[in-house]
Protein backbone atom coordinates (compact mmCIF):
# COMPACT_ATOMS: atom_id res chain seq x y z
CA UNK A 1 0.00 0.00 0.00
CA UNK A 2 0.79 3.53 -0.93
CA UNK A 3 -0.27 5.23 2.41
CA UNK A 4 -1.26 1.93 4.26
CA UNK A 5 -2.27 4.09 7.79
CA UNK A 6 -4.79 5.58 5.73
CA UNK A 7 -6.16 3.33 3.11
CA UNK A 8 -6.31 0.81 6.40
CA UNK A 9 -8.19 3.46 8.82
CA UNK A 10 -10.91 2.14 10.86
CA UNK A 11 -14.37 3.14 9.68
CA UNK A 12 -15.17 5.43 12.66
CA UNK A 13 -12.30 7.39 12.12
CA UNK A 14 -13.36 7.35 8.73
CA UNK A 15 -16.50 9.05 8.86
CA UNK A 16 -15.29 11.33 11.30
CA UNK A 17 -12.52 12.53 8.80
CA UNK A 18 -15.26 12.33 6.12
CA UNK A 19 -17.74 14.93 8.14
CA UNK A 20 -15.12 17.40 9.64
CA UNK A 21 -13.56 17.54 5.84
CA UNK A 22 -17.23 17.91 4.32
CA UNK A 23 -18.02 20.69 6.97
CA UNK A 24 -14.94 22.81 6.14
CA UNK A 25 -15.49 22.06 2.16
CA UNK A 26 -19.62 23.47 2.23
CA UNK A 27 -18.30 26.30 3.99
CA UNK A 28 -15.58 27.07 1.19
CA UNK A 29 -17.87 26.81 -1.58
CA UNK A 30 -20.64 28.69 -0.29
CA UNK A 31 -18.32 31.34 0.06
CA UNK A 32 -15.95 31.01 -3.01
CA UNK A 33 -18.64 29.86 -5.57
CA UNK A 34 -21.55 31.96 -6.63
CA UNK A 35 -23.45 28.65 -8.31
CA UNK A 36 -23.37 27.13 -4.94
CA UNK A 37 -24.51 30.07 -2.99
CA UNK A 38 -27.57 30.76 -4.82
CA UNK A 39 -28.22 27.38 -4.70
CA UNK A 40 -28.27 26.75 -1.46
CA UNK A 41 -30.33 30.19 -0.23
CA UNK A 42 -32.89 28.91 -2.48
CA UNK A 43 -32.93 25.39 -1.19
CA UNK A 44 -32.75 27.32 2.64
CA UNK A 45 -29.50 24.92 3.39
CA UNK A 46 -27.33 26.25 5.75
CA UNK A 47 -23.82 25.26 4.87
CA UNK A 48 -22.97 25.06 8.67
CA UNK A 49 -26.34 23.90 9.63
CA UNK A 50 -24.51 20.20 8.67
CA UNK A 51 -23.69 17.80 11.98
CA UNK A 52 -23.96 14.13 10.67
CA UNK A 53 -22.86 12.43 7.28
CA UNK A 54 -26.70 11.95 7.05
CA UNK A 55 -27.70 15.46 6.44
CA UNK A 56 -26.07 15.40 3.14
CA UNK A 57 -29.26 14.29 1.51
CA UNK A 58 -30.48 18.02 2.48
CA UNK A 59 -27.49 19.86 0.25
CA UNK A 60 -28.67 20.27 -3.41
CA UNK A 61 -27.21 18.14 -6.36
CA UNK A 62 -24.55 19.49 -8.44
CA UNK A 63 -24.60 18.21 -12.25
CA UNK A 64 -22.56 18.78 -15.55
CA UNK A 65 -24.48 21.18 -16.93
CA UNK A 66 -23.63 23.48 -13.91
CA UNK A 67 -20.26 23.05 -14.79
CA UNK A 68 -21.31 23.47 -17.97
CA UNK A 69 -22.88 27.31 -17.64
CA UNK A 70 -19.92 28.04 -15.55
CA UNK A 71 -17.75 27.10 -18.72
CA UNK A 72 -14.76 27.86 -18.52
CA UNK A 73 -13.72 29.09 -14.92
CA UNK A 74 -17.17 30.03 -13.19
CA UNK A 75 -16.99 27.09 -10.60
CA UNK A 76 -13.71 27.49 -9.53
CA UNK A 77 -13.48 28.12 -5.59
CA UNK A 78 -9.91 29.84 -5.63
CA UNK A 79 -8.48 32.67 -6.94
CA UNK A 80 -7.02 32.01 -10.86
CA UNK A 81 -3.72 32.93 -9.65
CA UNK A 82 -3.61 29.77 -7.25
CA UNK A 83 -4.56 27.67 -10.25
CA UNK A 84 -1.63 25.48 -11.82
CA UNK A 85 -3.18 23.08 -13.87
CA UNK A 86 -6.57 22.81 -15.99
CA UNK A 87 -7.63 19.73 -17.91
CA UNK A 88 -11.02 19.43 -19.38
CA UNK A 89 -13.89 16.34 -19.51
CA UNK A 90 -13.67 14.25 -22.78
CA UNK A 91 -17.45 15.75 -23.47
CA UNK A 92 -18.48 14.17 -26.46
CA UNK A 93 -21.54 16.56 -26.84
CA UNK A 94 -21.96 19.75 -25.90
CA UNK A 95 -19.72 22.38 -24.11
CA UNK A 96 -17.15 20.41 -22.34
CA UNK A 97 -16.48 20.95 -18.67
CA UNK A 98 -13.12 22.28 -17.14
CA UNK A 99 -11.48 21.92 -14.07
CA UNK A 100 -8.91 23.60 -12.45
CA UNK A 101 -6.22 21.91 -10.08
CA UNK A 102 -4.34 24.24 -7.08
CA UNK A 103 -0.42 23.14 -6.34
CA UNK A 104 -2.24 21.53 -3.34
CA UNK A 105 -4.88 19.62 -5.71
CA UNK A 106 -1.84 18.00 -7.76
CA UNK A 107 -0.15 16.77 -4.86
CA UNK A 108 -3.23 14.69 -3.40
CA UNK A 109 -3.48 13.42 -7.12
CA UNK A 110 -0.49 12.36 -7.55
CA UNK A 111 -0.70 10.50 -4.18
CA UNK A 112 -3.84 9.03 -5.19
CA UNK A 113 -2.27 7.91 -8.68
CA UNK A 114 0.51 6.26 -6.44
CA UNK A 115 -2.30 4.62 -4.48
CA UNK A 116 -3.94 3.32 -7.65
CA UNK A 117 -0.46 1.92 -8.66
CA UNK A 118 0.33 0.35 -5.62
CA UNK A 119 -3.05 -1.34 -5.43
CA UNK A 120 -2.16 -2.77 -8.51
CA UNK A 121 1.02 -4.25 -7.12
CA UNK A 122 3.04 -1.61 -8.96
CA UNK A 123 6.39 -0.36 -6.54
CA UNK A 124 9.43 1.86 -7.58
CA UNK A 125 10.85 -1.09 -8.74
CA UNK A 126 8.55 -1.30 -12.34
CA UNK A 127 8.73 0.40 -15.37
CA UNK A 128 5.13 2.19 -16.19
CA UNK A 129 4.08 3.01 -19.77
CA UNK A 130 1.75 5.70 -19.78
CA UNK A 131 -0.75 5.44 -22.80
CA UNK A 132 -3.48 7.27 -21.43
CA UNK A 133 -3.39 10.46 -23.92
CA UNK A 134 -1.54 13.84 -22.15
CA UNK A 135 -3.37 16.83 -22.86
CA UNK A 136 -6.49 18.03 -21.52
CA UNK A 137 -7.86 14.14 -20.67
CA UNK A 138 -6.61 13.92 -17.31
CA UNK A 139 -5.54 10.19 -18.18
CA UNK A 140 -2.15 11.09 -19.51
CA UNK A 141 -0.37 13.16 -16.46
CA UNK A 142 -2.90 11.81 -13.91
CA UNK A 143 -0.97 8.78 -14.68
CA UNK A 144 1.95 9.93 -15.08
CA UNK A 145 2.09 11.96 -12.09
CA UNK A 146 1.37 9.13 -9.79
CA UNK A 147 3.56 6.97 -11.64
CA UNK A 148 6.66 9.35 -10.53
CA UNK A 149 5.06 9.77 -7.21
CA UNK A 150 5.26 6.14 -6.27
CA UNK A 151 8.88 6.40 -7.65
CA UNK A 152 8.53 3.99 -10.80
CA UNK A 153 10.17 4.97 -13.89
CA UNK A 154 8.05 6.23 -15.71
CA UNK A 155 7.83 6.54 -19.59
CA UNK A 156 5.49 9.18 -20.88
CA UNK A 157 4.43 7.82 -24.16
CA UNK A 158 0.67 9.12 -24.56
CA UNK A 159 -1.50 7.23 -26.66
CA UNK A 160 -1.15 6.15 -30.51
CA UNK A 161 1.05 5.25 -32.43
CA UNK A 162 0.59 1.40 -31.78
CA UNK A 163 4.08 -0.24 -32.96
CA UNK A 164 5.95 2.14 -31.46
CA UNK A 165 3.71 1.42 -28.27
CA UNK A 166 4.97 -2.29 -28.44
CA UNK A 167 8.93 -1.36 -29.63
CA UNK A 168 9.15 0.64 -26.35
CA UNK A 169 7.16 -2.42 -24.17
CA UNK A 170 9.32 -4.67 -26.17
CA UNK A 171 12.62 -2.75 -25.82
CA UNK A 172 12.26 -0.58 -22.64
CA UNK A 173 11.07 -3.82 -20.45
CA UNK A 174 8.20 -2.19 -19.56
CA UNK A 175 6.31 -4.14 -16.69
CA UNK A 176 3.15 -2.10 -15.95
CA UNK A 177 0.78 -0.50 -18.75
CA UNK A 178 -1.75 2.24 -18.31
CA UNK A 179 -4.13 2.40 -20.84
CA UNK A 180 -7.78 2.22 -22.17
CA UNK A 181 -9.21 -1.41 -21.72
CA UNK A 182 -9.74 -1.47 -25.28
CA UNK A 183 -6.22 0.51 -26.90
CA UNK A 184 -4.68 -2.70 -24.54
CA UNK A 185 -6.18 -4.97 -26.86
CA UNK A 186 -5.57 -2.76 -30.09
CA UNK A 187 -1.95 -3.36 -28.98
CA UNK A 188 -2.23 -6.93 -28.72
CA UNK A 189 -3.14 -7.05 -31.80
CA UNK A 190 -0.76 -4.96 -33.53
CA UNK A 191 2.26 -7.09 -31.57
CA UNK A 192 0.68 -9.88 -33.24
CA UNK A 193 0.81 -8.76 -36.29
CA UNK A 194 4.14 -7.48 -35.89
CA UNK A 195 5.25 -11.04 -34.89
CA UNK A 196 6.20 -9.79 -30.96
CA UNK A 197 4.97 -12.71 -28.71
CA UNK A 198 3.62 -10.25 -26.18
CA UNK A 199 2.78 -12.46 -23.62
CA UNK A 200 6.57 -13.60 -23.35
CA UNK A 201 7.46 -9.60 -22.53
CA UNK A 202 8.06 -8.62 -18.91
CA UNK A 203 4.88 -6.97 -18.90
CA UNK A 204 3.09 -8.18 -16.00
CA UNK A 205 0.00 -5.76 -14.94
CA UNK A 206 -2.04 -3.62 -16.98
CA UNK A 207 -4.10 -0.32 -14.96
CA UNK A 208 -7.29 0.28 -17.25
CA UNK A 209 -10.16 2.68 -17.20
CA UNK A 210 -11.77 5.71 -18.71
CA UNK A 211 -14.57 3.29 -20.47
CA UNK A 212 -16.75 0.16 -19.23
CA UNK A 213 -15.58 -2.95 -19.74
CA UNK A 214 -16.73 -6.34 -18.94
CA UNK A 215 -15.47 -9.36 -16.72
CA UNK A 216 -15.20 -11.33 -20.16
CA UNK A 217 -13.26 -8.81 -21.76
CA UNK A 218 -10.87 -8.77 -18.71
CA UNK A 219 -10.16 -12.29 -19.13
CA UNK A 220 -9.72 -11.25 -22.93
CA UNK A 221 -7.01 -8.95 -22.34
CA UNK A 222 -5.19 -10.88 -19.20
CA UNK A 223 -5.15 -13.99 -21.45
CA UNK A 224 -3.66 -11.71 -24.65
CA UNK A 225 -1.54 -9.85 -23.29
CA UNK A 226 -0.22 -12.38 -20.35
CA UNK A 227 -1.08 -9.87 -17.65
CA UNK A 228 -3.37 -9.09 -14.34
CA UNK A 229 -5.78 -6.48 -15.52
CA UNK A 230 -6.92 -4.04 -12.89
CA UNK A 231 -9.68 -1.79 -13.70
CA UNK A 232 -9.40 1.87 -12.43
CA UNK A 233 -11.95 4.69 -12.30
CA UNK A 234 -12.41 8.30 -12.47
CA UNK A 235 -13.80 11.24 -13.62
CA UNK A 236 -12.46 14.65 -14.71
CA UNK A 237 -15.17 16.94 -12.36
CA UNK A 238 -14.25 14.78 -9.68
CA UNK A 239 -10.17 14.75 -10.07
CA UNK A 240 -9.15 12.02 -13.05
CA UNK A 241 -8.48 8.93 -12.20
CA UNK A 242 -7.21 7.84 -8.93
CA UNK A 243 -10.93 8.23 -7.71
CA UNK A 244 -11.32 4.42 -6.89
CA UNK A 245 -8.90 1.82 -7.89
CA UNK A 246 -9.44 -2.65 -7.84
CA UNK A 247 -6.57 -4.18 -5.80
CA UNK A 248 -5.13 -7.09 -6.83
CA UNK A 249 -8.23 -9.36 -5.28
CA UNK A 250 -10.09 -7.63 -8.45
CA UNK A 251 -13.23 -7.55 -6.47
CA UNK A 252 -14.43 -4.53 -6.67
CA UNK A 253 -13.08 -1.01 -6.49
CA UNK A 254 -11.86 0.61 -3.40
CA UNK A 255 -12.97 4.17 -3.44
CA UNK A 256 -10.54 6.54 -1.54
CA UNK A 257 -13.08 7.34 1.08
CA UNK A 258 -10.80 10.22 2.74
CA UNK A 259 -10.65 12.59 -0.18
CA UNK A 260 -14.45 11.50 -1.65
CA UNK A 261 -17.55 10.50 -0.48
CA UNK A 262 -19.69 8.35 -2.22
CA UNK A 263 -23.67 7.79 -2.52
CA UNK A 264 -25.58 5.24 -4.57
CA UNK A 265 -28.99 7.00 -5.14
CA UNK A 266 -31.98 5.79 -7.47
CA UNK A 267 -31.83 8.26 -10.74
CA UNK A 268 -35.48 8.27 -10.93
CA UNK A 269 -36.36 9.56 -6.90
CA UNK A 270 -32.27 10.18 -5.76
CA UNK A 271 -33.10 8.77 -2.72
CA UNK A 272 -30.22 6.25 -1.06
CA UNK A 273 -30.83 2.56 -2.75
CA UNK A 274 -29.84 -0.59 -0.33
CA UNK A 275 -27.05 -1.43 0.23
CA UNK A 276 -25.49 -3.54 -2.33
CA UNK A 277 -28.07 -1.86 -4.93
CA UNK A 278 -27.21 -0.78 -8.02
CA UNK A 279 -27.87 3.16 -8.89
CA UNK A 280 -26.15 6.42 -9.84
CA UNK A 281 -23.01 7.19 -8.30
CA UNK A 282 -22.70 10.72 -6.66
CA UNK A 283 -19.27 12.16 -5.49
CA UNK A 284 -18.56 14.50 -2.83
CA UNK A 285 -15.09 15.95 -3.15
CA UNK A 286 -13.56 16.51 0.39
CA UNK A 287 -10.00 17.85 -0.21
CA UNK A 288 -10.19 19.93 -4.06
CA UNK A 289 -9.18 23.15 -3.51
CA UNK A 290 -9.76 24.66 -7.07
CA UNK A 291 -13.03 22.85 -8.23
CA UNK A 292 -14.40 21.07 -5.52
CA UNK A 293 -17.80 19.30 -6.27
CA UNK A 294 -20.71 18.94 -4.03
CA UNK A 295 -22.74 16.01 -4.75
CA UNK A 296 -22.07 15.36 -8.47
CA UNK A 297 -24.33 13.52 -10.13
CA UNK A 298 -22.01 10.97 -12.09
CA UNK A 299 -24.33 9.46 -14.49
CA UNK A 300 -22.40 6.02 -14.00
CA UNK A 301 -24.17 2.98 -13.01
CA UNK A 302 -22.79 1.01 -9.80
CA UNK A 303 -23.03 -0.47 -6.40
CA UNK A 304 -21.20 -0.99 -3.85
CA UNK A 305 -19.90 -4.43 -2.73
CA UNK A 306 -21.30 -4.88 1.10
CA UNK A 307 -18.30 -6.66 3.27
CA UNK A 308 -14.71 -6.06 3.64
CA UNK A 309 -11.54 -6.76 1.48
CA UNK A 310 -9.16 -9.60 1.87
CA UNK A 311 -6.07 -6.73 1.05
CA UNK A 312 -7.12 -5.16 4.36
CA UNK A 313 -7.87 -1.69 2.63
CA UNK A 314 -11.10 -0.31 4.80
CA UNK A 315 -12.29 1.87 1.73
CA UNK A 316 -15.17 0.68 0.60
CA UNK A 317 -15.80 -0.77 -2.93
CA UNK A 318 -18.04 0.02 -5.70
CA UNK A 319 -18.76 -2.34 -8.33
CA UNK A 320 -17.23 -1.90 -11.98
CA UNK A 321 -18.97 0.63 -13.69
CA UNK A 322 -21.74 -1.02 -16.15
CA UNK A 323 -22.38 2.20 -18.28
CA UNK A 324 -23.95 5.74 -18.12
CA UNK A 325 -27.02 6.32 -18.02
CA UNK A 326 -26.55 8.42 -20.90
CA UNK A 327 -25.75 5.17 -22.28
CA UNK A 328 -28.30 2.93 -21.80
CA UNK A 329 -29.96 1.77 -24.93
CA UNK A 330 -34.14 1.17 -23.88
CA UNK A 331 -34.16 -1.89 -26.42
CA UNK A 332 -38.33 -2.36 -26.96
CA UNK A 333 -38.64 -1.47 -23.28
CA UNK A 334 -35.69 -3.71 -21.91
CA UNK A 335 -32.77 -1.42 -20.50
CA UNK A 336 -29.08 -2.39 -22.15
CA UNK A 337 -25.74 -1.70 -21.44
CA UNK A 338 -23.46 -2.09 -24.11
CA UNK A 339 -21.43 -3.67 -21.56
CA UNK A 340 -23.71 -6.26 -20.68
CA UNK A 341 -23.64 -6.72 -24.74
CA UNK A 342 -19.87 -7.34 -24.65
CA UNK A 343 -20.11 -9.40 -21.81
CA UNK A 344 -22.53 -12.03 -23.60
CA UNK A 345 -20.35 -11.74 -26.89
CA UNK A 346 -16.94 -12.38 -25.33
CA UNK A 347 -18.43 -15.65 -23.88
CA UNK A 348 -19.40 -17.31 -27.74
CA UNK A 349 -16.35 -18.95 -29.49
CA UNK A 350 -15.37 -17.60 -32.67
CA UNK A 351 -16.47 -14.00 -31.94
CA UNK A 352 -14.14 -11.21 -31.51
CA UNK A 353 -13.74 -8.73 -28.82
CA UNK A 354 -14.36 -6.06 -31.32
CA UNK A 355 -18.14 -4.70 -31.12
CA UNK A 356 -20.24 -1.99 -31.89
CA UNK A 357 -23.62 -1.27 -31.64
CA UNK A 358 -25.75 0.79 -34.18
CA UNK A 359 -28.43 2.26 -33.57
CA UNK A 360 -30.99 3.15 -36.63
CA UNK A 361 -34.32 3.93 -38.04
CA UNK A 362 -36.63 1.98 -40.49
CA UNK A 363 -39.68 3.95 -41.02
CA UNK A 364 -40.71 5.15 -38.06
CA UNK A 365 -39.04 2.06 -36.07
CA UNK A 366 -36.08 2.28 -34.15
CA UNK A 367 -33.76 -0.75 -35.01
CA UNK A 368 -30.56 -1.88 -33.02
CA UNK A 369 -27.83 -3.85 -34.72
CA UNK A 370 -25.13 -5.23 -32.88
CA UNK A 371 -21.89 -5.90 -35.29
CA UNK A 372 -19.29 -7.72 -33.88
CA UNK A 373 -16.23 -9.45 -36.02
CA UNK A 374 -15.39 -13.33 -36.15
CA UNK A 375 -12.29 -14.33 -35.41
CA UNK A 376 -9.33 -14.49 -37.25
CA UNK A 377 -9.32 -18.27 -37.80
CA UNK A 378 -13.15 -17.85 -38.72
CA UNK A 379 -14.07 -18.98 -42.32
CA UNK A 380 -15.89 -15.79 -43.48
CA UNK A 381 -16.80 -17.22 -46.47
CA UNK A 382 -18.55 -20.64 -45.40
CA UNK A 383 -22.18 -19.38 -45.19
CA UNK A 384 -23.26 -21.51 -43.71
CA UNK A 385 -21.29 -21.39 -40.81
CA UNK A 386 -21.45 -17.77 -41.17
CA UNK A 387 -25.52 -18.29 -40.51
CA UNK A 388 -24.72 -20.52 -37.86
CA UNK A 389 -22.83 -17.97 -35.61
CA UNK A 390 -25.16 -15.33 -36.42
CA UNK A 391 -27.81 -16.84 -34.96
CA UNK A 392 -25.92 -18.52 -31.69
CA UNK A 393 -24.77 -14.83 -30.82
CA UNK A 394 -28.63 -13.25 -31.54
CA UNK A 395 -29.94 -16.31 -29.46
CA UNK A 396 -26.89 -15.82 -26.82
CA UNK A 397 -28.17 -12.05 -26.30
CA UNK A 398 -31.55 -12.97 -26.39
CA UNK A 399 -31.64 -15.26 -23.72
CA UNK A 400 -29.29 -13.82 -21.44
CA UNK A 401 -30.57 -10.62 -22.11
CA UNK A 402 -34.40 -11.00 -23.16
CA UNK A 403 -34.03 -8.63 -26.03
CA UNK A 404 -34.13 -9.85 -29.57
CA UNK A 405 -31.47 -7.28 -31.35
CA UNK A 406 -30.16 -7.71 -35.56
CA UNK A 407 -26.44 -8.97 -35.09
CA UNK A 408 -23.96 -8.93 -38.04
CA UNK A 409 -21.05 -10.64 -38.27
CA UNK A 410 -18.48 -8.55 -39.81
CA UNK A 411 -14.75 -9.83 -41.39
CA UNK A 412 -11.79 -8.85 -38.60
CA UNK A 413 -10.79 -5.60 -38.37
CA UNK A 414 -13.85 -4.44 -39.87
CA UNK A 415 -14.84 -2.52 -36.76
CA UNK A 416 -13.00 0.78 -36.24
CA UNK A 417 -10.43 0.71 -33.17
CA UNK A 418 -9.66 3.47 -30.80
CA UNK A 419 -6.34 4.66 -29.07
CA UNK A 420 -8.76 6.10 -26.59
CA UNK A 421 -12.20 5.60 -25.38
CA UNK A 422 -13.98 3.04 -27.71
CA UNK A 423 -17.17 4.00 -29.30
CA UNK A 424 -19.23 0.97 -28.21
CA UNK A 425 -22.85 2.90 -29.80
CA UNK A 426 -23.17 4.62 -33.32
CA UNK A 427 -26.39 6.29 -33.30
CA UNK A 428 -27.30 6.71 -37.14
CA UNK A 429 -31.18 8.07 -36.39
CA UNK A 430 -29.53 11.40 -35.37
CA UNK A 431 -28.50 14.14 -37.93
CA UNK A 432 -25.21 14.64 -39.26
CA UNK A 433 -23.53 11.08 -38.17
O1 LIG B 1 -11.90 8.95 -18.08
C1 LIG B 1 -10.65 9.59 -16.12
C2 LIG B 1 -9.86 8.34 -16.21
C3 LIG B 1 -8.69 8.30 -16.93
C4 LIG B 1 -10.25 7.19 -15.52
C5 LIG B 1 -7.92 7.15 -16.98
C6 LIG B 1 -9.53 6.02 -15.55
C7 LIG B 1 -8.36 6.00 -16.27
P1 LIG B 1 -13.42 11.51 -18.14
O2 LIG B 1 -12.82 11.64 -19.48
O3 LIG B 1 -13.98 12.71 -17.48
O4 LIG B 1 -12.35 10.98 -17.12
O5 LIG B 1 -14.55 10.39 -18.22
C8 LIG B 1 -15.18 9.96 -17.05
O6 LIG B 1 -15.52 7.75 -17.97
O7 LIG B 1 -17.87 9.12 -15.69
C9 LIG B 1 -17.25 6.94 -16.62
O8 LIG B 1 -18.44 7.04 -17.36
C10 LIG B 1 -16.12 6.53 -17.54
N1 LIG B 1 -15.13 5.71 -16.82
C11 LIG B 1 -13.96 6.09 -16.27
N2 LIG B 1 -13.33 5.01 -15.73
C12 LIG B 1 -14.14 3.94 -15.92
C13 LIG B 1 -14.07 2.56 -15.61
C14 LIG B 1 -11.68 9.78 -17.22
N3 LIG B 1 -13.03 2.01 -14.98
C15 LIG B 1 -16.17 8.86 -17.37
N4 LIG B 1 -15.12 1.78 -15.96
C16 LIG B 1 -16.81 8.31 -16.14
C17 LIG B 1 -16.20 2.29 -16.59
C18 LIG B 1 -15.29 4.40 -16.61
N5 LIG B 1 -16.31 3.57 -16.93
Amino acid sequence: MFQPELETMPSEALRALQLDRLRTQLRRVYDNVPLYRRKYDEAGFEPDSLETLGDLKRVPFTVKDDLRAAYPFGMFAVPLRDIVRVHSSSGTTGQVSVVGYTRGDIERWSDLMARTFACAGATADDIVQVTYGYGLFTGGLGAHYGSERLGAMTIPVSGGNTARQVQILKDFGVTVLACTPSYALLIAETAASMGVDIRSLPLKVGVFGAEPWSEAMRSQIEDALGITAIDIYGLSEVMGPGVASECRHKQGLHVFEDHFLIEILDPHTMEPVADGEQGEVVFTTLTKEGIPVIRYRTRDISRIIPGECACGRTFRRMERVTGRTDDMLIIRGVNVYPSQIEQVLMGIPGVAPHYQVVLGKRGSMDTVEVQVEVGPDFAFDEIRELESLQRKVAGAIASSLAVSVDVKLVEPRAIQRSEGKAKRVLDLRREGE
